[in-house]
């Protein structure tokens, strides 16, 4: 008998889709403010974790596509803010390399440094620069495994020609880090067949039902 796999479909959270943007973001702050301003939605609405990202139009600073954590609910480990801003974007371009035409030029912009995993996803991705607010430390402090970086990781990023930029709005974006870590909400990491959950005590079968209404 044949085996029926499900598609694969990551939703963003619905007050996200009902979320009134503006025209543009013209300077890197406006941008940046924006993420924080959604990280902090996802913490405060329960929608995941305290993590967003965007991805912007080099051109004119108009928001393609954004992204909030949405691990716990979408049981999924790599639905991160970057990968999912990142593959919205590649979705609404139709074409998985945002950098596929000389003209085209796109910014990830993040609320915190993206982790091992996104960290690896960038080059393949097609952006042309990164953006992030909070420090791996930061998102560290509060519990998150944010994996094997090295620490040459900027270098490494713009020798393969992405420009990158770090504590944009950081006390901003630290502050809603702080709220999750406050607010005991779960910090799911994967623990190598160990626990999977650290020390805090709501559960998570708690945190996802509440958002897969
Ligand atoms: C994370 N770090 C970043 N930058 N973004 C996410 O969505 C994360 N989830 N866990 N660590
Ligand atoms: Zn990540």
């Amino acid at each position: 008998m044949a085996h029926v796999f499900p598609d694969i479909a990551i939703s963003l959270p619905a007050w996200l889709q009902h979320y009134s943007f503006d025209t543009a973001y013209p300077a890197v702050e406006n941008r940046m403010q924006l993420v924080i301003e959604l990280s902090r939605l996802n913490v405060e609405l329960e929608t995941g974790g305290p993590f967003a990202a965007a991805v912007f139009d080099v051109r004119n600073h108009r928001l393609l596509a954004p992204g909030v954590n949405r691990v716990v609910p979408a049981h999924a480990s790599v639905a991160h803010a970057e990968i999912i801003a990142l593959t919205i974007a590649q979705q609404m371009q139709h074409h998985f390399d945002l950098g596929a035409t000389p003209e085209s030029s796109y910014e990830l912009v993040s609320s915190t440094e993206p982790c091992a995993m996104c960290f690896g996803a960038l080059p393949w991705s097609g952006i042309s620069s990164l953006v992030c607010g909070a420090r791996d430390a930061d998102a560290r402090r509060i519990g998150f495994d944010e994996g094997p970086k090295h620490q040459d990781w900027q270098h490494q990023l713009r020798a393969r020609g992405i420009q990158v930029q770090t504590d944009v709005c950081r006390k901003d974006a630290v502050a809603v880090l702080e709220c999750y870590g406050d607010k005991n909400m779960p910090v799911y990491n994967g623990r190598a067949g160990k626990r999977q959950l650290t020390h805090h005590s709501r559960s998570l079968s708690d945190f996802g039902s509440r958002h897969e209404k």
